[in-house]
């Protein structure tokens, strides 16, 4: 699990991984889509498990040898059912794009209609951009927010649903920091004979601590990623109704997939397994009130939140007011030891390479350590460091007292 002695023969290999283990020591990491595992998650990521072939699921497999490959995958699906009270679980997609792939192609065929949140409006590549799978096999429609709230637009959700009578509406979204009204699309998916798939991606840790309406019993089919808020290994995750779990796993495998990732199968379960356990709740708690604490710290010193503020792990800064870029933020915060990610903000203007946002999230920092009065600290590095656009001496001097105060919360202190 640690940044293994055995790579030390491997100098140039080696020299990359502790790079990057210093990386992640020494800089603020507020990217709302990551976060740091446990150290066992980390163990199961790198285990054994990557060393075996298990094609097909628990007792119907393509290879022997897989008595424990079974035991493992049915603990993971039994964890994955139990966190977010689902009847079935299929815990083998690699990705998040390719639970949404399966989810779409267990529900609809290639040429339907699919409808989803467009991407600048919070949404995600895969729910129906034209250069993702989800927009070039399907045709796809968008909804989107509402011009003066920034929330959601549900009447415009209704009336493009009426109009384009999609066969699958899809909620969820990357960079909305709202709650979704999962009861409100299932109402408007019923109505037009549409079904309903949610990408919860961003928020399934919140689900499933409680922070966060849970879409399992309202969505035909819920996708996720294992890596966010969840804080399990990079994967993906499909929760669903039982009448579609055949149809589910026989979009993951064969139709999409060969193996399944024992090894993230193995970290995945261990992520689960931890996510049952009570301190998670208070881990996803502390997110919001560290997510909270940020965005106060950034209105009070000027900064326009998108939607005026935050109901979950991240938010969402309009840069427009302060005459920065996304592009430009992302750069001098970077030479100031703090990663985030430009983001496009709704009616956006800047192309998707420039934006006009900042997105920020809390739970890597929280996974950390740090808690409501060090998020002061930590807006404060960003608020100095977004008055110094372009002064790099200065940014540089920004990211040395960062990495001093990360000092005060060590990350893996067990790895080389
Ligand atoms: N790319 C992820 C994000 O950063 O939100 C979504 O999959």
């Amino acid at each position: 699990m640690t940044v293994p002695s055995n790579l030390s023969e491997d100098a140039e290999l080696y020299k990359i991984l502790c790079g990057e283990l210093g990386r992640q020591r020494r800089k603020l990491e507020l990217i709302a889509s990551e976060n740091f595992v446990s150290p066992a998650v980390l163990e199961a990521a790198g285990g054994v498990f990557t060393n075996k072939y298990a094609e097909g699921y628990p007792s119907r497999r393509y290879y022997g040898g897989c008595e424990h490959a079974d035991e493992l995958e049915n603990l993971a699906q039994h964890r994955a059912r139990k966190l977010f009270g689902a009847e079935h679980a299929n815990v083998q997609p690699h990705s998040g794009s390719g639970a949404n792939m399966a989810a779409y192609l267990a529900l609809v065929k290639p040429g339907d209609t699919i409808m989803g949140m467009g991407l600048s409006h919070g949404g995600h590549l895969t729910h129906g951009s034209h250069v993702s799978f989800s927009g070039r096999w399907f045709k796809s429609v968008f909804y989107g927010v509402r011009r003066d709230t920034e929330l959601i637009d549900y009447d415009q959700v209704y009336e493009v649903a009426e109009r384009e009578k999609p066969k699958i509406i899809v909620a969820g979204a990357s960079s909305y920091p709202r709650i979704i009204d999962f009861q409100k699309f299932r109402e408007i998916a019923d109505r037009f004979g549409a079904r309903l798939v949610v990408d919860m991606a961003h928020f399934a840790g919140l689900v499933a601590a409680g922070f966060y309406p849970s879409p399992v019993p309202l969505a035909d089919v819920v996708t996720s990623t294992t890596h966010k808020t969840l804080r399990g290994p990079r994967g993906g995750l499909i929760v669903c109704k039982k009448m579609h779990g055949k149809a589910v796993d026989e979009q993951v495998f064969p139709g999409l997939q060969g193996g399944p990732l024992m090894h993230v199968v193995a970290a995945k379960a261990a992520a689960f397994g931890e996510a049952l356990e009570p301190e998670f709740i208070d881990y996803q708690r502390q997110v919001l009130s560290n997510c909270q604490r940020l965005a106060g710290r950034l209105t009070d010193a000027g900064y326009r939140l998108v939607s005026g503020g935050t109901d979950t792990h991240l938010l969402l800064i309009d840069l427009r007011p302060a005459g920065i870029t996304g592009e430009t933020a992302e750069k001098a915060l970077d030479l100031a030891g703090i990663t985030a990610n430009k983001n496009s903000i709704p009616f956006e203007k800047e192309h998707f390479t420039v934006t006009s946002g900042l997105r920020l999230g809390t739970p890597a920092l929280t996974s950390r350590g740090l808690n409501e009065s060090d998020m002061d600290e930590v807006g404060g590095f960003i608020i100095e460091a977004l008055h110094h656009v372009g002064d790099e001496g200065k940014l540089k001097k920004i990211g040395f007292r960062v990495e001093e105060f990360l000092q005060r919360f060590p990350l893996y202190p067990g790895l080389a």
